[in-house]
């Protein structure tokens, strides 16, 4: 009991300290994007490439991830790694994903290293960008523990690139699911941050996600625009945006690449480890091949 207690009031204690930051940075994250130029990325948030990859590069890249996939989170090689979600949190537990498959496959790092994805960031941003790791995302069908809509932080910019490697035709597909021009609302963010404020204070834990990235209210299915495409589609996303992988993906599997990038002016040499300090924080043994 006593140290239930010291952890609500240490979490107490952390979620004071950050609100003023958070709330200042999420105003200010939406005056710089009022100031890049205006075109239908920067206004909706969103944008979508057809046929970025051609059907035979889908296929070849689902084969390597064939090649990987286990049920258990693993290094592959350096700094590729398999993270399958249901290891470090409670949600997505269908989700397989090979972290910097740029170091495992020639033809991505031709791609990490050729500036492409950044060149199409920076021509409608008008900001020089980094991009930072090539995943390739494994969505098994799952119509119980997908994400609901969310941002991918509270503040700060985050960008990613999605090109499905399968076809993604119907609900059933599991589109990639956005709210148009979300990332510029603020009252509405403000509100759900404040919820989100609450339940991390009275019920984060170990496993859970950051409640505060959670968009629970004043948002619903009815505003969403599922993102269908044919295999090669790319589609380019502010993560600020109100977005999530459709709930019923009740179909096939979906395979993605999923590209993460950054503006230059955040990138101060960290290396992208998402989910891997998870791993080893939450003690979960990361089995070497
Ligand atoms: O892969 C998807 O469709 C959803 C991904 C997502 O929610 C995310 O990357 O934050």
């Amino acid at each position: 009991m006593l140290r239930r207690i010291k952890r609500f009031s240490q979490r107490l204690q952390r979620e004071l300290s950050v609100i003023k930051p958070e709330i200042i940075g999420m105003i200010n994250d939406r005056k710089g994007y009022l100031r890049q130029p205006r075109n239908q990325f920067t206004q909706q948030g969103y944008e979508v490439i057809p046929e970025f990859l051609d059907k035979q590069e889908c296929d070849r890249l689902i084969k390597v991830a064939d090649s990987y996939i286990n049920n258990h989170s693993y290094v592959i090689a350096g700094d590729c790694y398999l993270l399958c979600r249901k290891d470090i949190h409670d949600v997505d537990l269908d989700v397989q994903q090979i972290m910097n498959a740029q170091e495992i496959d020639d033809q991505l790092a031709q791609l990490f290293n050729s500036h492409i994805i950044e060149n199409i960031f920076e021509a409608r941003t008008g900001e020089r960008v980094l991009l930072r790791n090539i995943s390739i995302k494994i969505d098994n069908p799952d119509t119980t523990s997908k994400r609901g809509y969310h941002t991918d932080c509270v503040t700060k910019t985050v960008y990613k690139v999605f090109i499905y490697l399968t076809d993604v035709n119907e609900y059933g597909d599991g589109p990639y699911t956005v709210i148009p021009g979300s990332h510029l609302h603020i009252y509405r963010r403000l509100v759900n941050y404040c919820y989100g404020w609450i339940k991390q204070v009275l019920y984060a834990s170990r496993n859970s996600r950051n409640y505060k990235e959670d968009i629970q209210l004043l948002y619903n299915d009815t505003q969403a625009v599922p993102l269908f495409g044919k295999a090669g589609t790319m589609v380019i996303s502010n993560q600020q945006l109100v977005h999530k992988g459709w709930h019923q993906q009740d179909k096939s599997r979906r395979y993605a690449l999923v590209c993460y990038v950054i503006p230059v002016k955040d990138y101060h040499g960290q290396r992208f480890s998402f989910g891997r300090i998870a791993l080893q924080q939450k003690n979960v043994e990361i089995i070497s091949n």
